[in-house]
């Protein structure tokens, strides 16, 4: 039995093919981010779809993995030293396979550092205030009366917005060329205008650079594909 069979979350979900990489994940924008890096990047892999509800992500299998209990995981069996390793946090994870590809983070270190600035930006700030947009504008929360929360997010998302779009005046990526910080930031974009439908809330009409940056990235094929990957039930 090789290292990888040891993986309790084999036993729920298995592997087909062990000499792949492992995605474990739900197409949500933290999910993509990972599929639309390995393809990206030309890294084969097998998808596993986990949903986001407690018998997928509470499961004991799939707390083996991540003990935060949220997709999206991996698993590369050709990990550091040739063993298996694995990993949870999508930005984990994206600077994970561009060191192993050798792709979309640049190896200068003001480009290497510049680019995690920018992912760190999308991990501590766009995501988790879109995501609360998306809980008090279009899900449970927006039965809520109380209009504040949902004004903190929509102030703060405003604001959020507005830093990109300064940041990408003249500039078709956000460090001037496309890299793990355009998969990570990009598809909240996404996530905030076509699935939440905020976009107008959020007055994104009003920002030419951060609306052709989403057109752009939307654009590039292995961002269409990666978008679907694992497919919804
Ligand atoms: N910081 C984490 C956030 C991941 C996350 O929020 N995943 C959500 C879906 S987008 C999830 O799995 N939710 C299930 C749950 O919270 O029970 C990352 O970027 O990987």
């Amino acid at each position: 039995m090789s290292n990888f069979d040891n993986f309790p979350i084999n036993k729920r979900w298995p592997a087909t093919n062990p000499d792949l990489l492992q995605l474990y994940s739900f197409p949500t924008p933290n999910g993509v981010k990972v599929s639309i890096a390995l393809l990206e990047m030309g890294i084969e892999f097998e998808p596993h779809l986990v949903t986001l509800s407690d018998s997928d992500v509470k499961s004991v299998e799939f707390l083996s993995l991540n003990p935060n209990n949220k997709i999206p995981a991996i698993i590369d069996p050709n990990g550091p030293d040739g063993e298996p390793i694995a990993l949870f946090e999508s930005g984990a994870i994206l600077i994970y396979l561009a060191e192993k590809s050798g792709k979309l983070l640049p190896t200068d270190a003001v480009g290497r550092n510049k680019t995690i600035q920018w992912l760190m930006f999308q991990m501590g700030g766009l995501g988790p205030m879109f995501g609360q947009i998306g809980f008090f504008f279009k899900f449970a929360g927006k039965e809520i009366e109380d209009k504040r929360p949902l004004d903190r997010y929509i102030t703060e998302g405003r604001r959020l917005l507005a830093v990109l779009e300064k940041e990408l005046e003249g500039q078709d990526w956000i460090t001037g060329e496309y890299s793990i910080a355009d998969i990570a930031i990009a598809p909240w974009l996404r996530a905030v205008r076509d699935f939440y439908g905020a976009g107008e809330v959020l007055q994104m009409d009003k920002l030419p650079n951060v609306t052709a940056y989403l057109d752009r990235f939307l654009a590039r094929p292995a961002v269409q594909a990666g978008l679907n990957i694992p497919p919804r039930p």
